[in-house]
């Protein structure tokens, strides 16, 4: 039986996971479809899947898994012989260690202002929540720009974040740090061109032109998402 992916389209989480299905060439998997503005994900059958009521769940054959990163891990442990190695094998410790380290930096340094500048420029107006703070955004961007300059000190050595070769590491920053250049923030990147180097490489892969659509919806048309 093949995957389900409980999630939307236009969701930045469920891209990070269909970027992670399309590396690892996984086909055989349907989305379904869960409509965020008429709160879908707040109501049973969703929240007995996934408690803390958010996208994406992945149902695999009455299991289900839920977190967008741990469910790349997943797919990337059950189709390892497959697709894109995207996760090294902890037979090469040390590998792994470069690898969980990079998926850590992404997790701590790179989310939170990355996603709170997507909240405040894209996802509070789909919500109805008001203008965006632009005091808080030069706070975020600043913050990421501190993030980015050891990221550029990290990939001026190392051509990824998680390694030598392309790892969930480095998939995981796409949806958000698309959303934040198609918002006016490219600039961040360029600044640094060791990132502005590695990230074009990432938005170059095939596996995220097919992944990718506006995230949140077309301008204008909230659609589903909805970052908190
Ligand atoms: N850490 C979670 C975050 C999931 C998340 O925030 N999903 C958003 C869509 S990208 C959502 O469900 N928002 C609906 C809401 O908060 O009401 C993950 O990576 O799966």
């Amino acid at each position: 039986m093949g995957l389900k992916l409980h999630g939307s389209k236009f969701s930045t989480c469920t891209q990070r996971v269909l970027t992670v299905l399309a590396e690892k060439g996984v086909t055989d998997f349907e989305i379904v479809s869960i409509n965020l503005p008429a709160g879908e994900h707040r109501r049973e059958p969703f929240v007995s899947m996934q408690p803390f009521a958010k996208i994406p769940v992945l149902e695999d054959d009455g299991f289900f898994v839920y977190e967008s990163r741990a469910i790349c891990k997943y797919i990337a442990a059950k189709y390892a012989d497959q697709g894109t190695q995207v996760m090294p094998s902890t037979s090469d410790l040390k590998a792994f260690g470069v690898f969980e380290q990079g998926c850590s930096i992404e997790h701590s340094y790179f989310d939170g202002p990355a996603s709170k500048i997507g909240w405040e420029k894209v996802f509070k107006q789909h919500k109805g929540a008001g203008p965006a703070d632009e005091a808080k955004v030069a706070e975020y961007v600043a913050d990421l720009e501190s993030a980015f300059a050891v990221y550029e000190k990290i990939l001026s050595k190392q051509g990824y974040l998680g390694g030598n070769e392309v790892t969930l590491a480095d998939l995981f920053h796409l949806p958000y740090g698309t959303l934040i250049q198609s918002v006016g923030f490219g600039s961040v990147f360029e600044k640094y061109p060791s990132v502005k180097k590695w990230f074009d490489s990432l938005q170059a892969r095939e596996s995220w032109k097919k992944a990718s659509v506006p995230a949140g919806g077309p301008p204008g048309k909230p659609q589903a998402n909805g970052k908190p």
